[in-house]
């Protein structure tokens, strides 16, 4: 086992991290920028390295830097968290080859599952599902014609390098078709500098459910069921749910069963995410994520699991220890993220908390790098916690969330609380009826 870890991130997931490291007697190497000398992982950590100024290119992103501070402190590997550097195969490589332990997987399967095409061309010939569309990349416009013939209208354009939303085109019609195939192509080329485009049929009403794998180095891959994100906002989730609430026992153990054989077969490491569009009953793979995620809690808590425990366990060589009929559901989670936003605008509100008061009590977490009189710095990610809940039943999960942020104090910036607490007492929400959409028409009505 590691006897010191650097922490490449910053905010809750930094303390998160830093959190696991303490249970499992690691030391902990914090980095910050000059905007975060008094933030909490900076306080919490062992020893602590400024690895440059405000903005994240010169500071979190900046990989020479990052490699000094765990020289210097004598660190053996590096978490990166989730965001900044987390899917970068370059610095996975570069850590390596100065002899630190990268913490998730090979680069080669970061940078595999980084270019779309290959991470659904790969799947498709390990088994799993995927949405109808092109096989790979489309190599002309009478190729995109034709494919968009046979799978029918509408159908996307998708950037091989894009992902989370972006690079993608809708064509309605075979009439939006070349226009929809030029400006993918284009705007693939100035955002990625790689131009290359597949074709999906377009689903117009998915729901978003991902698989949460960890796997070791020994053979070993076992999935911990899935979440549901469907509730998200411009590609940023708002909400997420461990179980979903559409999904049986036996769909989730036979999508389990698929992904974990192909993982296996690939010869994967560590943790990664599957995330699949799920509309009418079938599941078609999009993406593959090779980090930890933002809403890994509520795999946590419904699996009684440590995620970021066992990343550092199987980076460090050992074995799972366990199997997949060791793994079980029990009750379940949501998570709120709560973002330093104008709950009606989303116009981000950084600014000095005057009051902060956690939720606490049975079946509450709550993630957050927060304390009274915090500067929420300008220049990072808005979100500055997470309030996840454990309960027996997705109703009284609902009734738990809204009982924890009736108890959250956070005065001196906007957050989105009021935006959940609308959420949470809306009837279709309430009966698990909503789509990737539902947000998003959601937060147009007037209230
Ligand atoms: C799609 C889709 C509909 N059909 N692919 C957006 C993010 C990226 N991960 C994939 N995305 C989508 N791909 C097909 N064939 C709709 C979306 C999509 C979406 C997906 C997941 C969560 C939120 C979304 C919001 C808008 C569009």
């Amino acid at each position: 086992m590691f006897s010191k870890i650097l922490i490449a991130n910053r905010g809750e997931i930094a303390l998160r991290i830093l959190r696991a490291c303490r249970e499992l007697g690691i030391k902990t190497v914090a980095v910050h920028s000059t905007a975060d000398e008094d933030a909490m992982h900076v306080r919490l950590a062992d020893e602590a390295v400024c690895i440059g100024p405000a903005a994240s290119r010169d500071s979190y992103l900046n990989v020479a830097a990052i490699l000094a501070a765990a020289t210097i402190t004598g660190a053996e590997a590096i978490h990166p968290g989730y965001g900044f550097l987390s899917e970068n195969a370059d610095f996975a490589e570069t850590v390596e080859a100065h002899g630190l332990t990268f913490i998730g997987p090979t680069a080669d399967h970061i940078r595999m599952m980084g270019d779309k095409i290959t991470a659904k061309t790969t799947m498709e010939a390990l088994g799993v599902p995927l949405v109808p569309g092109s096989d790979g990349e489309l190599k002309s416009l009478e190729e995109t014609r034709a494919v968009a013939e046979k799978v029918g209208y509408p159908v996307l354009i998708k950037a091989t390098a894009g992902g989370g939303g972006r690079g993608m085109k809708v064509a309605q019609s075979a009439s939006e078709l070349e226009e929809a195939w030029s400006v993918a192509r284009t705007e693939a080329r100035t955002a990625f500098g790689n131009d290359a485009v597949y074709l999906e049929k377009y689903l117009d009403k998915p729901r978003h459910i991902e698989l949460q794998i960890l796997a070791d180095n020994h053979g070993n891959v076992v999935h911990f069921g899935e979440r549901d994100c469907s509730l998200q906002r411009r590609h940023q989730k708002l909400l997420e749910e461990a179980g979903s609430p559409v999904l049986s026992a036996e769909q989730r153990d036979a999508i389990g069963r698929t992904a974990t054989d192909a993982l296996a077969k690939m010869g994967y490491r560590n943790a990664g995410t599957l995330e699949f569009l799920y509309q009418d009953g079938q599941f078609c793979f999009i993406e593959m994520n090779t980090r930890l995620q933002v809403e890994h809690p509520v795999t946590e808590m419904v699996c009684d699991v440590d995620l970021v425990r066992e990343q550092i366990r199987i980076a460090a060589g050992e074995e799972l220890g366990y199997t997949q009929s060791d793994i079980s559901f029990s009750g379940h989670a949501i998570e709120c993220r709560i973002n330093a936003e104008d709950p009606d605008t989303f116009a981000p509100c950084p600014g000095t908390v005057a009051v902060y008061h956690p939720p606490g009590g049975l079946g509450v977490r709550v993630d957050s790098a927060l304390y009274t009189g915090y500067r929420v710095p300008p220049y990072y990610d808005s979100m500055i916690a997470k309030v996840i809940v454990h309960a027996p039943t997705r109703a009284q999960a609902i009734a738990r969330m809204h009982r924890a942020l009736d108890e959250f104090v956070v005065e001196g910036i906007k957050t989105v609380i009021p935006l959940h607490r609308r959420i949470l007492a809306d009837p279709e929400f309430q009966k698990g009826e909503y789509t990737i959409h539902w947000l998003e028409q959601f937060t147009s009505r007037p209230h």
